[in-house]
């Protein structure tokens, strides 16, 4: 009897661990289901030593290696050297009491200071060769924010006013230091885009400098790296660095750009009016109150600055990519995911701090207010205003440039 219900108890244990098991492999197939579902999305790579930055950094984890590993041999020598040489079997008597040998005490002093001081210098070199602003270096400042980026170009003023800015895609030149001014402007926010050269923390009421740089000229992948909030890991941007030419033609558009002027009766006309003015009788918040707009009276600064938007390749600050290598945006997939992002962000973007558009609640201030409403016809008149907003072709970044660390490697319009 006994023996019985431990076996029908052993069987039932069995059963039970395959069911576990089938289960979490079920999980982890719609786990990678749902993520290949994102499309291409590119993946971090580290120890890139196209970037200076990454050398100096390389050579130096080098050295502090070769050291460790010296201390390591040696202490393991002393140890076993003393297990070996004071084994109790061998020599009955205590062992023999060496304090105050003066000799080996200074050794045990002198030694450790050396690798600490050799440590030192080469920390110290490292930063005086990475930390000062060249004083002709590009200039990016960095601005995150819950769950996003904003890159402005703070030397280079547009025709239509305010800095040139671009949000969640930051446009750099290759083969020459980078200096980034990063702030936040809520919670500590991390950047992090280990091809250019590693991570900062971005924090709030604090500027931080930081030279970047890199020599291959490609889309890199970069990430919050603080848990900043529900989407800290959606809070995701781009690197996309170019040969000087094209980053000087690229700067050039974008100084000179002002956003399309919709024709009149069209799409993006009755887009651009609802972007501007919202729709009151609804409580449909204006996007102009949040957003900027190079070139229109859009100004706001509580969302990612928009005037490239059709240029750009993500949305969600790169949740979600469109590598297509032609007419990303028109796209199925690209138009339902913009008109879903534009009626309800929140929903598919976890903690977004956009209004809804479909009358559902969403957080502002810390408080559930309801959205006002834009039918689907008002909100595909936005998304077609949006995907107008592109920079002339000579001056798109993504054009031909590679993708790295991404299944769809030619990225651009190859
Ligand atoms: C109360 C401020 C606010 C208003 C009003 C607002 N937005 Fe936003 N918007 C945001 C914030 C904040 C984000 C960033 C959300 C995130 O990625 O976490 C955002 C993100 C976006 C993005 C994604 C940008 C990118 O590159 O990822 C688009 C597109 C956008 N908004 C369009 C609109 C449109 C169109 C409207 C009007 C119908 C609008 N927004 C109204 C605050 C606002
Ligand atoms: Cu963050």
């Amino acid at each position: 009897m006994n023996t019985m219900n431990r076996h029908s108890g052993q069987r039932l244990h069995a059963r039970e661990r395959l069911r576990r098991a089938l289960t979490m492999a079920t999980a982890a197939g719609l786990g990678t289901a749902l993520l290949s579902g994102c499309g291409s999305q590119q993946f971090i790579t580290m120890g890139d030593l196209a970037s200076d930055y990454n050398k100096e950094i390389f050579w130096m984890s080098i050295w502090a290696i070769a050291l460790s590993i010296l201390i390591f041999v040696g202490v393991s020598y002393a140890l076993f050297y003393t297990v070996g040489r004071f084994r109790e079997d061998r020599n009955d008597a205590a062992p023999q009491q060496f304090h105050g040998n003066n000799r080996l005490e200074t050794w045990l002093v002198v030694v450790p200071v050396i690798i600490v001081m050799v440590l030192s210098v080469l920390t110290v070199r490292s930063m005086a060769i990475l930390n000062p602003v060249p004083a002709e270096a590009t200039k990016i400042d960095v601005l995150g924010r819950q769950f996003w980026w904003n890159f402005a170009y703070p030397e280079t003023k547009a025709d239509a006013g305010g800095n040139v800015t671009n949000g969640n895609e930051m446009i750099m030149p290759i083969g020459e230091q980078v200096a980034l001014t990063i702030t936040s402007g809520d919670v500590i926010h991390g950047f992090w885009a280990p091809n250019i050269g590693g991570q900062r923390a971005a924090m709030p009421a604090t500027l931080r400098s930081w030279n970047v740089d890199i020599n291959r000229a490609g889309v890199y992948q970069g990430n919050c790296t603080q848990l900043c909030g529900a989407s800290h890991a959606n809070m995701r941007y781009k690197v996309v660095a170019l040969e000087p030419e094209r980053y000087a033609s690229f700067l050039a558009a974008a100084k000179a750009y002002r956003a399309p002027e919709p024709a009149a009766g069209s799409a993006e006309a009755r887009g651009y009016a609802l972007f501007m003015q919202g729709k009151p009788e609804t409580g449909a918040l204006a996007c102009a109150a949040c957003h900027r707009v190079q070139g229109t009276p859009a100004a706001g600064v509580a969302g990612p600055d928009l005037s490239f938007f059709g240029t750009r390749r993500t949305l969600g600050a790169g949740m979600w990519e469109f590598m297509e290598p032609e007419n990303h945006w028109e796209t199925p997939r690209a138009r339902e995911i913009l008109h879903e992002w534009i009626k309800h962000s929140p929903l598919v973007k976890p903690g977004s701090l956009m209004p809804t558009y479909d009358g559902s609640e969403y957080r502002a201030n810390g408080k559930l207010v309801k959205g006002g409403i834009l039918t689907d016809a008002e909100l595909d008149d936005v998304a077609a205003y949006l995907r107008s907003l592109k920079l002339p072709e000579e001056a798109n970044y993504w054009s031909g440039t590679p993708v790295f660390g991404s299944q769809n490697t030619t990225g651009g319009t190859q």
